[in-house]
């Protein structure tokens, strides 16, 4: 049996990092194997081109060497890491995905959305995600709880102009399909967000 392929998304700060792990041991309770992972990111030269993406002290990097580098990574980790996966039967829990591309590069910066989607369809063939838990707060909540971790990189430094684009790129796609992302409010705190959490991972095992 194929492995259910599960992403996190929301804009920085709202606490995709702090719950990946709660989901995690909710899955498992059930019996369910998983694997956590991130994007951009989850193998070696995935990773690289992560640092190279988050890294503000280089040459400036084009909007489109931007975006062709998101999918590189993408690519790799489809290929060596998600797709294997899911034919084990594991479950892939993933911070971040393509959705974060059409936020960020679509909507922070104004990238033309038929790009992005001819690039998702080269890159993934068939393979979305089968939930999508979109957690969202005012930019501002989550750029307060960012800043507390210190040093920013290259995004975190973005006007809140741009993580306002993103946000609202992010909940436009979640009224567009609201069969698979559901958004959960997090400027709440801690407990009421995993409640909401508990509940929606609850309802998709039943589904
Ligand atoms: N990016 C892109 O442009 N295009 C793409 O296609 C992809 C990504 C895939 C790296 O992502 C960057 O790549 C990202 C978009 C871009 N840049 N930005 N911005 P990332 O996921 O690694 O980076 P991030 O969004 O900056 O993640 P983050 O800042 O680590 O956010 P988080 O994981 O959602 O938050 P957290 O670390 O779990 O929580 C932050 C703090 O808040 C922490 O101290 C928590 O204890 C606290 N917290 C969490 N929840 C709560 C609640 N409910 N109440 C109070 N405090 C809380």
């Amino acid at each position: 049996m194929l492995g259910k392929f599960i992403s996190l998304e929301g804009g920085e700060g709202v606490g995709k990092t702090t719950n990946i792990a709660y989901i995690q041991s909710l899955l498992e309770e059930n019996g369910i194997s998983v694997m956590l992972t991130r994007e951009p990111g989850g193998t070696p030269l995935a990773e690289a081109l992560r640092q190279l993406l988050l890294d503000k002290n280089q040459e400036e990097i084009t909007e489109q060497a931007e975006l062709l580098m998101m999918f590189a990574a993408r690519a790799q980790h489809i290929k060596h890491v998600i797709k294997p996966a899911l034919k084990q039967g594991t479950w892939v829990l993933c911070d971040r995905f393509t959705d974060a591309t059409y936020a960020y590069q679509g909507g922070g910066r104004a990238m033309d959305i038929l790009a992005i989607n001819w690039l998702e369809n080269f890159v993934q063939g068939e393979l979305r995600p089968d939930l999508t838990l979109l957690l969202d707060a005012p930019v501002q909540v989550g750029m307060n709880r960012a800043a507390q971790r210190g040093k920013l990189d290259r995004f975190e430094l973005e006007k809140i102009t741009f993580f306002e684009k993103v946000r609202a790129t992010y909940l436009a796609m979640a009224e567009q399909q609201p069969a698979r992302i559901k958004v959960i409010d997090a400027a709440q705190n801690l407990e009421h967000v995993q409640a909401k959490i508990y509940q929606l991972i609850t309802q998709f095992l039943h589904d």
